[in-house]
């Protein structure tokens, strides 16, 4: 066996898993592995926090399919990964958090940036590698990238950093990655009858599909039923928007098309989705789950299946080869809804053709605090836009092959309506972790890997701040992004709260700010301003020509009534109740 120190096996075992980039923060704790990680075909990308390193790990793993990496200093640069880490696990990244830890020999004593980093990640994470020994490094990189493939999820591989040196004999073990099948031959055919006996089938598209590369054998069943196909929740991605079948996103601000199709579903097969709870919430007044339908959840981990929502059948399998085993076995069956098709595909046409016609006049919002807001917003200096304006004129000035991370708000929210995409691996949500300061670092990493695409991330004015300083790492590294900044001088989406249920009682809410042009310039970025319907996709196509053309990062700060759209979930919270006299004014 070849003689290597631990720092050389880590660096191998890297190589040997196709790593050519990580994200992260330099530190004396691993710089004796950082030091050949250039000869070894690795660049670090340095960034301005560990939290977007992470971010950025997560969405270049989320547009190649590859392993996302970051690494960062034992302590504070660790505990600074925690909120990407989980993010990356509610988007089912296979992303690879390399932790170096205080000394094996201090460890304990209360010395310099110590933590127990283990306990931190412990259920944001589907494996964690402790490396116990040095002779064991080799063996334990490889394990973490294994797992996180295998599960599709972030794990943690944490090395205490006296370990990285040393002599060891060690074989830099192979990657192992298994193929995974359609699922059980019974459930396939359980599925395939009740989809046979049919009238209404309708197909959810969800993340499995993306991740399995299924988007073709989705829509070949699609094709052969003639069902509708739905998104699953923030996976607009999931089934080309330009297809006949398309009907758009389930869930908070979705497509009305597609709720009032699966409302009326009598079988629906769910591909590649867990179901979560949030991405099935009635919404736009509608409670369009049908309880009363079969369902048949298609899922790689058994453990999703019927967790959240009661199903009929479940398949462990891959999207990919169970929609070919589904199709294969519908071709041998009498399939009751190929009587139908001609009239499911006028119904299809018929409310895709109300959903837009609705979106295209849904101007701005109608409620009362937003007509409030529009109306004294006419008085004061300036002009502002209304978001849902916006985003149609923004949606309309999409690049082809565009890749789009949105984060977390009331503007970002009703975007949802209009994000719409041709390709799997394009959208980059902030799943269901629903931080703030998601977008823009998550659009750096996609970019890295995918520098031949056009990058664009939305986020509010309040999530914005969280992490627009990874502007300086666009600008120094090389990664031309552009960024839509919702600018509406307050954090909407929780004012809506305080709107809806404590009587307007705004507490931390509005927020004055300076230009984001301003400071994107003083970056070292380009800095636009809109406050223009009219110049919104001239001015997102100008940022979009610098990218590709010139390797240029632009930010473009649009200016926004104070309108807001519906809430995130009026289910989680109650009218205030107050028992105390001095309270009494706050119900
Ligand atoms: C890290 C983090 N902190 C706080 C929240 C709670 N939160 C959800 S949305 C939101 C407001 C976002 O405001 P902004 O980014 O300005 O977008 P807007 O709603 O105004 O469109 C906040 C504070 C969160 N989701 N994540
Ligand atoms: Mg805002």
């Amino acid at each position: 066996m070849p003689r290597m120190t631990p720092s050389e096996a880590m660096v191998e075992t890297l190589a040997a898993n196709g790593v050519t980039d990580i994200f992260g923060i330099m530190g004396s704790a691993f710089m004796d592995a950082m030091d050949i990680f250039a000869p070894a075909g690795i660049r670090l990308i340095p960034t301005v926090h560990e939290q977007g390193a992470g971010h950025m790990a997560d969405g270049y793993a989320r547009v190649s399919g590859r392993h996302g990496v970051c690494i960062a200093q034992n302590g504070p640069g660790i505990t600074n990964f925690v909120t990407a880490i989980a993010a990356a696990y509610w988007a089912h990244s296979p992303v690879v958090c390399i932790t170096p830890e205080t000394g094996s020999m201090t460890q304990g004593l209360g010395g310099f940036q110590e933590a127990q980093q283990l306990p931190f990640f412990e259920t944001i994470t589907k494996y964690q590698g402790h490396v116990a020994n040095p002779a064991r490094m080799a063996e334990f990189t490889a394990r973490c990238f294994d797992r996180a493939m295998l599960e599709n999820g972030p794990t943690q591989l944490n090395i205490p950093r006296d370990f990285f040196y040393g002599d060891i004999n060690v074989e830099i073990p192979q990657p192992i990655r298994i193929e995974r099948g359609a699922g059980g031959e019974q459930s396939l055919q359980q599925a395939a009858t009740l989809l046979a006996e049919a009238r209404n089938p309708v197909i959810i598209s969800g993340g499995g599909v993306v991740m399995a590369d299924a988007v073709e054998e989705c829509k070949a069943l699609a094709e052969f039923l003639g069902a509708p196909v739905v998104n699953s929740y923030l996976h607009n991605d999931s089934f080309p928007a330009s297809h006949p079948l398309w009907c758009g996103p389930l869930g908070y601000q979705g497509s009305k098309a597609g709720m009032k199709l699966i409302s009326r579903a009598d079988v629906v097969l769910a591909l590649g989705t867990r179901l979560g709870p949030f991405g099935t919430l009635p919404q736009h007044g509608l409670d369009y789950w049908p309880k009363q339908a079969k369902i048949i959840q298609v899922d790689c981990d058994a453990k999703m299946l019927g967790l959240v929502k009661k199903i009929s059948v479940g398949v462990c399998g891959d999207a990919k080869a169970a929609a070919v085993s589904i199709l294969e076995r519908l071709q041998n069956l009498n399939v009751a809804c190929l009587e139908n098709k001609g009239a499911r595909a006028s119904e299809i046409a018929a409310e895709k053709a109300a959903w837009e016609a609705e979106l295209d006049q849904w101007i701005h919002e109608k409620d009362d605090y937003s007509l409030d807001m529009i109306a004294e917003q006419a008085e004061e200096q300036g002009s502002y836009l209304h978001p849902r304006q916006v985003l149609r004129e923004l949606e309309k000035a999409m690049p082809e092959d565009v890749m789009v991370s949105t984060d977390i708000g009331n503007i970002n929210s009703v975007a949802n309506s209009y994000l719409r995409f041709e390709k799997p691996r394009s959208f980059f949500a902030a799943m269901s972790f629903g931080n703030c300061g998601y977008a823009l670092p998550t659009i750096i990493g996609a970019k890295t890997a995918a520098p031949h695409r056009p990058a664009i991330s939305y986020a509010g004015d309040g999530a914005w701040g969280m992490s627009m300083m990874e502007i300086m790492t666009c600008v120094r590294e090389h990664i031309p992004v552009t960024s839509i900044v919702f600018h509406n001088r307050q954090w909407g989406a929780e004012k809506k709260n305080q709107v809806d249920f404590y009587n307007r009682r705004f507490v931390a809410g509005d927020l004055e700010n300076p230009s984001f042009a301003d400071i994107a310039r003083a970056m070292g970025a380009e800095g636009v301003t809109v406050d223009k319907l009219e110049d919104v996709g001239p001015a997102l196509k100008a940022a979009i020509a610098r990218q590709m053309e010139e390797g240029k990062t632009t930010v473009i700060e649009i200016m926004c009534t104070r309108e807001l759209g519906d809430p995130f979930r009026r289910d989680a919270l109650s009218k205030p109740v107050r028992h105390l006299d001095k309270y009494k004014d706050y119900c």
